[in-house]
Protein backbone atom coordinates (compact mmCIF):
# COMPACT_ATOMS: atom_id res chain seq x y z
CA UNK A 1 0.00 0.00 0.00
CA UNK A 2 0.82 3.30 -0.92
CA UNK A 3 1.59 6.48 1.40
CA UNK A 4 0.30 9.45 1.92
CA UNK A 5 2.27 12.63 3.26
CA UNK A 6 1.16 15.62 5.16
CA UNK A 7 2.83 18.42 5.74
CA UNK A 8 2.60 22.49 5.67
CA UNK A 9 4.10 25.63 6.91
CA UNK A 10 7.07 25.60 4.91
CA UNK A 11 6.96 29.56 4.63
CA UNK A 12 9.67 29.33 2.04
CA UNK A 13 11.18 32.69 1.61
CA UNK A 14 11.78 33.87 4.75
CA UNK A 15 13.65 35.02 6.65
CA UNK A 16 15.71 35.61 3.15
CA UNK A 17 19.12 34.34 2.46
CA UNK A 18 20.19 31.05 3.09
CA UNK A 19 17.76 29.46 5.63
CA UNK A 20 15.10 29.07 3.36
CA UNK A 21 17.18 27.82 0.98
CA UNK A 22 19.05 25.25 3.53
CA UNK A 23 14.82 24.46 4.41
CA UNK A 24 13.87 24.02 0.72
CA UNK A 25 16.69 21.66 0.63
CA UNK A 26 15.49 19.40 3.48
CA UNK A 27 12.27 19.52 2.30
CA UNK A 28 13.64 17.86 -1.25
CA UNK A 29 15.70 15.43 0.97
CA UNK A 30 12.87 14.76 3.04
CA UNK A 31 10.48 14.69 -0.07
CA UNK A 32 13.27 12.14 -1.97
CA UNK A 33 13.20 9.57 1.43
CA UNK A 34 9.54 8.57 0.01
CA UNK A 35 10.85 7.84 -3.55
CA UNK A 36 8.61 5.22 -4.57
CA UNK A 37 6.63 5.04 -1.63
CA UNK A 38 4.05 7.75 -1.82
CA UNK A 39 1.34 7.94 -4.13
CA UNK A 40 -0.31 11.36 -2.45
CA UNK A 41 1.31 14.25 -1.47
CA UNK A 42 -0.86 17.24 0.59
CA UNK A 43 0.48 20.59 1.07
CA UNK A 44 -1.71 22.47 3.70
CA UNK A 45 -1.05 25.57 3.39
CA UNK A 46 1.70 28.42 3.83
CA UNK A 47 4.49 26.35 1.67
CA UNK A 48 5.28 29.99 0.92
CA UNK A 49 5.75 33.07 3.10
CA UNK A 50 4.12 34.94 0.15
CA UNK A 51 2.87 33.72 -3.39
CA UNK A 52 0.99 35.76 -6.13
CA UNK A 53 0.75 34.83 -9.60
CA UNK A 54 0.14 37.02 -11.93
CA UNK A 55 -1.05 36.27 -15.23
CA UNK A 56 2.86 35.57 -16.78
CA UNK A 57 5.13 36.07 -13.79
CA UNK A 58 5.63 33.78 -10.79
CA UNK A 59 7.37 34.59 -7.71
CA UNK A 60 11.65 33.88 -7.98
CA UNK A 61 12.95 31.24 -6.35
CA UNK A 62 11.73 27.26 -4.80
CA UNK A 63 13.44 25.84 -8.34
CA UNK A 64 14.12 22.81 -6.31
CA UNK A 65 11.60 22.37 -4.57
CA UNK A 66 8.99 22.82 -7.91
CA UNK A 67 11.67 20.18 -9.91
CA UNK A 68 11.11 17.26 -7.09
CA UNK A 69 7.08 18.25 -7.02
CA UNK A 70 6.83 18.21 -10.90
CA UNK A 71 9.29 14.79 -11.02
CA UNK A 72 7.03 13.58 -8.52
CA UNK A 73 3.80 14.26 -10.27
CA UNK A 74 4.87 13.15 -14.08
CA UNK A 75 5.43 9.56 -12.00
CA UNK A 76 1.80 9.69 -11.19
CA UNK A 77 1.95 10.92 -7.98
CA UNK A 78 -1.29 13.29 -7.15
CA UNK A 79 -0.08 16.55 -5.34
CA UNK A 80 -2.76 19.08 -3.58
CA UNK A 81 -2.28 22.63 -2.56
CA UNK A 82 -4.42 24.16 0.30
CA UNK A 83 -4.41 27.75 0.13
CA UNK A 84 -2.95 29.20 3.77
CA UNK A 85 -3.22 32.48 4.89
CA UNK A 86 0.39 33.49 2.93
CA UNK A 87 -0.33 31.52 -0.26
CA UNK A 88 -3.72 31.58 -1.01
CA UNK A 89 -3.11 33.64 -4.25
CA UNK A 90 -2.82 30.82 -6.97
CA UNK A 91 -4.27 31.11 -9.96
CA UNK A 92 -3.89 27.95 -12.23
CA UNK A 93 -0.21 27.50 -12.19
CA UNK A 94 0.31 24.40 -9.99
CA UNK A 95 -2.68 22.66 -11.81
CA UNK A 96 -1.09 23.56 -14.96
CA UNK A 97 2.92 22.46 -13.98
CA UNK A 98 1.90 19.81 -11.46
CA UNK A 99 -1.69 18.72 -12.58
CA UNK A 100 -1.91 19.50 -9.05
CA UNK A 101 -5.33 19.84 -7.08
CA UNK A 102 -6.06 23.11 -5.24
CA UNK A 103 -7.89 23.65 -2.67
CA UNK A 104 -10.06 27.03 -1.30
CA UNK A 105 -10.88 25.68 2.10
CA UNK A 106 -11.56 22.34 4.00
CA UNK A 107 -10.91 19.10 2.03
CA UNK A 108 -12.66 15.77 3.32
CA UNK A 109 -11.75 12.23 2.29
CA UNK A 110 -11.72 8.84 2.81
CA UNK A 111 -9.54 6.24 2.22
CA UNK A 112 -9.44 2.47 3.45
CA UNK A 113 -12.50 3.17 5.99
CA UNK A 114 -10.50 6.01 7.53
CA UNK A 115 -12.15 9.41 6.81
CA UNK A 116 -10.19 13.12 7.12
CA UNK A 117 -10.68 16.29 7.36
CA UNK A 118 -8.71 18.56 6.28
CA UNK A 119 -7.92 22.46 6.37
CA UNK A 120 -5.05 25.20 6.38
CA UNK A 121 -6.87 25.96 10.22
CA UNK A 122 -6.82 29.83 9.21
CA UNK A 123 -10.65 31.72 10.22
CA UNK A 124 -11.65 28.56 11.64
CA UNK A 125 -14.17 28.46 15.25
CA UNK A 126 -15.74 32.07 16.42
CA UNK A 127 -13.07 34.31 17.21
CA UNK A 128 -10.57 36.66 15.00
CA UNK A 129 -13.02 38.61 12.99
CA UNK A 130 -10.30 41.16 12.04
CA UNK A 131 -8.54 37.94 10.28
CA UNK A 132 -11.61 36.93 8.71
CA UNK A 133 -12.70 40.42 7.14
CA UNK A 134 -9.08 40.69 6.02
CA UNK A 135 -9.65 37.07 4.64
CA UNK A 136 -12.55 38.03 2.91
CA UNK A 137 -10.57 41.14 1.43
CA UNK A 138 -7.64 38.99 0.11
CA UNK A 139 -9.87 36.28 -1.44
CA UNK A 140 -11.89 39.08 -3.30
CA UNK A 141 -11.76 38.56 -6.98
CA UNK A 142 -12.07 42.73 -7.37
CA UNK A 143 -9.12 43.58 -4.69
CA UNK A 144 -6.95 40.26 -6.37
CA UNK A 145 -7.24 41.89 -9.59
CA UNK A 146 -6.20 45.79 -8.34
CA UNK A 147 -3.47 43.81 -6.73
CA UNK A 148 -2.20 42.56 -9.95
CA UNK A 149 -2.15 45.78 -11.27
CA UNK A 150 0.56 46.94 -9.24
CA UNK A 151 4.34 46.40 -10.51
CA UNK A 152 5.48 43.02 -8.96
CA UNK A 153 8.49 44.78 -7.31
CA UNK A 154 5.98 46.97 -5.69
CA UNK A 155 2.80 44.16 -5.09
CA UNK A 156 5.37 41.74 -3.86
CA UNK A 157 7.28 44.45 -1.88
CA UNK A 158 4.16 45.46 -0.19
CA UNK A 159 3.31 41.67 0.78
CA UNK A 160 6.13 40.89 2.07
CA UNK A 161 5.97 43.67 4.67
CA UNK A 162 2.40 43.09 5.52
CA UNK A 163 3.70 39.52 6.06
CA UNK A 164 6.11 39.80 8.31
CA UNK A 165 3.96 42.00 10.19
CA UNK A 166 1.36 39.27 10.58
CA UNK A 167 4.27 36.90 11.45
CA UNK A 168 5.33 39.13 14.45
CA UNK A 169 1.47 39.39 15.39
CA UNK A 170 0.77 35.74 15.45
CA UNK A 171 3.46 35.62 17.85
CA UNK A 172 3.94 31.47 17.23
CA UNK A 173 3.85 28.88 20.12
CA UNK A 174 6.49 28.35 22.00
CA UNK A 175 4.84 26.46 24.89
CA UNK A 176 4.11 22.96 24.05
CA UNK A 177 2.45 22.75 27.07
CA UNK A 178 -1.14 24.08 25.60
CA UNK A 179 -4.14 24.27 27.49
CA UNK A 180 -6.33 22.36 24.80
CA UNK A 181 -9.23 24.13 26.16
CA UNK A 182 -8.28 27.32 24.54
CA UNK A 183 -7.10 25.60 21.58
CA UNK A 184 -9.64 26.80 19.07
CA UNK A 185 -8.59 24.53 16.63
CA UNK A 186 -9.31 21.56 19.09
CA UNK A 187 -12.44 22.99 20.26
CA UNK A 188 -13.29 23.19 16.38
CA UNK A 189 -12.70 19.48 16.28
CA UNK A 190 -14.92 18.99 19.41
CA UNK A 191 -17.54 20.91 17.89
CA UNK A 192 -17.79 19.31 14.15
CA UNK A 193 -17.54 15.52 15.93
CA UNK A 194 -20.88 17.01 17.49
CA UNK A 195 -22.53 16.17 13.79
CA UNK A 196 -19.80 14.64 11.84
CA UNK A 197 -17.74 11.64 12.39
CA UNK A 198 -13.65 12.15 11.02
CA UNK A 199 -10.54 9.25 12.15
CA UNK A 200 -8.29 12.69 11.74
CA UNK A 201 -8.85 15.93 11.67
CA UNK A 202 -5.43 17.47 9.77
CA UNK A 203 -4.49 21.46 10.13
CA UNK A 204 -1.30 23.45 9.87
CA UNK A 205 -1.36 27.06 10.76
CA UNK A 206 -0.56 26.76 14.27
CA UNK A 207 3.41 26.19 13.85
CA UNK A 208 2.78 23.31 16.56
CA UNK A 209 2.75 20.06 16.18
CA UNK A 210 -0.11 18.27 17.97
CA UNK A 211 -1.44 15.02 17.80
CA UNK A 212 -4.16 14.31 20.38
CA UNK A 213 -7.16 12.44 20.73
CA UNK A 214 -10.97 15.15 20.44
CA UNK A 215 -12.46 11.61 21.34
CA UNK A 216 -11.28 8.09 21.18
CA UNK A 217 -10.32 7.35 18.11
CA UNK A 218 -10.69 10.40 16.81
CA UNK A 219 -7.52 12.50 16.49
CA UNK A 220 -6.50 16.69 16.15
CA UNK A 221 -2.88 16.59 14.39
CA UNK A 222 -1.40 19.93 13.81
CA UNK A 223 1.40 19.52 11.44
CA UNK A 224 3.41 21.67 13.18
CA UNK A 225 6.05 23.84 10.39
CA UNK A 226 9.79 23.78 8.92
CA UNK A 227 10.76 26.69 10.63
CA UNK A 228 11.50 25.34 13.67
CA UNK A 229 9.83 21.44 14.03
CA UNK A 230 10.34 19.63 10.49
CA UNK A 231 7.05 17.94 11.38
CA UNK A 232 4.97 15.60 8.83
CA UNK A 233 1.92 13.39 8.70
CA UNK A 234 2.16 10.31 6.96
CA UNK A 235 -0.63 7.31 6.31
CA UNK A 236 1.07 4.14 5.36
CA UNK A 237 -2.83 2.57 4.60
CA UNK A 238 -3.59 2.13 7.95
CA UNK A 239 -2.79 4.48 10.40
CA UNK A 240 -1.82 7.78 10.14
CA UNK A 241 1.79 8.82 12.24
CA UNK A 242 3.12 12.18 13.58
CA UNK A 243 6.90 12.32 12.25
CA UNK A 244 9.79 14.46 12.74
CA UNK A 245 11.97 14.81 9.59
CA UNK A 246 15.77 14.16 10.35
CA UNK A 247 18.27 14.42 7.98
MN1 LIG B 1 -0.90 29.93 8.19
Amino acid sequence: MSKILFASDFHLGVPEGPNSLQREKRLVRWLESFRGEVDEIYFLGDVFDFWFEYKYVIPKGYSRLFGIIADYADKGVKIHFFKGNHDMWMFGYFEKEFNAEIHDNDYIFQKNGKKFYLHHGDGLGDGDKAYKLLKKVFRSKICQRLFAFLHPSIGIGLARFFSARSRAAQGYVEDTSINLKKEWLFQYCEDMLETQTYDYMIFGHRHLPLDVEVKPGHRYINLGDWLKYNTYAVFDGTDLVLKTYED
